[in-house]
């Protein structure tokens, strides 16, 4: 061999060497998903995700997988508390078996409209539920907007709680929700958000409820043709990190990630208000029946139980609960 040859060969390896290197300090980051690639919130993630990749010059390389394909929500945030999965969009609805602060965001009608919800959440209130997180391991970086959530069912309009009565509802994976629609004088089963259309398709349940995306993403609307804008939940959502991944990251890194998830939460919400108009619009050109109700007073006096229970259960969240309903 040449001098000069294998000089450059010892250049080259060494040029390799740094690459494998550089390579091996870059994280990647498994970020869970239970929605469709062109949800809002999926496109926000890949948002989140191409961001990340690039204020962290690599050093963080998420990927997001769509579609449940990691589980089912209760399983995907355990999976990130203990640092199986690194980051997620969670919807605060199952969070609460495990957050019990959260469950404050699933008392029904707890905000008066999505806006309120928006402006407890952007500020001190919003804290508040984030240090709850923090304490349990998930590191919640920005809010998204998941409207407000209504009743539907393959057999009729649900004008008064009294048209409830009798019949069975897929719920979230959270015990507040059955005692909801106990007091109207339903049935209520948890299940995973995967296996509701089988169940509606097959009369297992007669109902489900979720907002305006949900129900013509799934297909819902296809097998159960009433939707009545009972708007019973205004849930938030997160970009939830891992705290195992959080914490190995630098100030810096730390700080271009949060930016990079408020961004995303700006874009979602746009998107959201777009799609959710969409939404509407598809499912009642598809037939579906939409019904407004012209009082929702006798929905909220119903609720009075849960409100009592919860607050006798967890008195320390009276306040967050008044604090709440104050805001203007
Ligand atoms: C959707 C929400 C999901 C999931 C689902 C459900 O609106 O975005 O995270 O909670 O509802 O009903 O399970």
């Amino acid at each position: 061999m040449t001098m000069m040859k294998s000089i450059k060969m010892l250049a080259m390896s060494s040029v390799a060497a740094l690459a494998v290197s550089a390579g091996a300090q870059a994280e990647t980051w498994r970020g869970w998903n239970i929605h469709p690639e062109d949800y809002p919130n999926s496109i926000a993630l890949d948002q989140f995700a191409a961001d990340v990749a690039e204020v962290t010059e690599g050093r963080v390389e998420p990927e997001v997988f769509h579609n449940g394909v990691l589980g089912s929500q209760p399983d995907a945030i355990e999976q990130v508390r203990n640092g199986g999965l690194d980051f997620a969009n969670f919807n605060m609805g199952p969070m609460g078996e495990i957050v019990p602060a959260t469950n404050v965001l699933s008392l029904p009608f707890i905000f008066r409209s999505v806006d309120q919800m928006h402006a407890a959440m952007d500020g001190e209130i919003g804290q508040r539920f984030s240090d709850a997180l923090a304490e349990e391991g998930l590191v919640a970086l920005s809010w998204f907007d998941s409207g407000a959530r209504s009743f539907y069912n393959t057999k009729k309009p649900i004008m008064t709680p009294a048209d409830v009565e009798g019949m069975k509802f897929r719920v979230m994976n959270n015990d507040l929700y059955v005692q909801m629609v106990d007091e109207l004088g339903g049935n209520a089963t948890p299940m995973a958000f995967s296996e509701v259309y089988q169940s509606l398709k097959t009369g297992v349940i007669d109902g489900a409820e979720n907002n305006y995306p949900s129900y013509e993403s799934t297909n819902h609307y296809e097998v159960a043709g009433y939707y009545s804008i009972t708007e019973h939940l205004i849930i938030p959502e997160c970009i939830c990190v891992s705290t195992a991944a959080w914490d190995t990251l630098s100030e810096e890194d730390q700080a271009a990630i949060k930016q990079a998830a408020m961004d995303a939460a700006v874009v979602q919400r746009e998107l959201w208000a777009e799609r959710s108009k969409a939404s509407r619009a598809k499912v009642e050109e598809a037939g579906v029946e939409i019904n407004e109700i012209e009082d929702k007073q006798p929905f909220q006096d119903a609720m009075g139980p849960v409100y009592e229970n919860f607050i006798a259960a967890n008195p320390d969240l009276e306040s967050l609960i008044t604090d709440i309903q104050s805001l203007e």
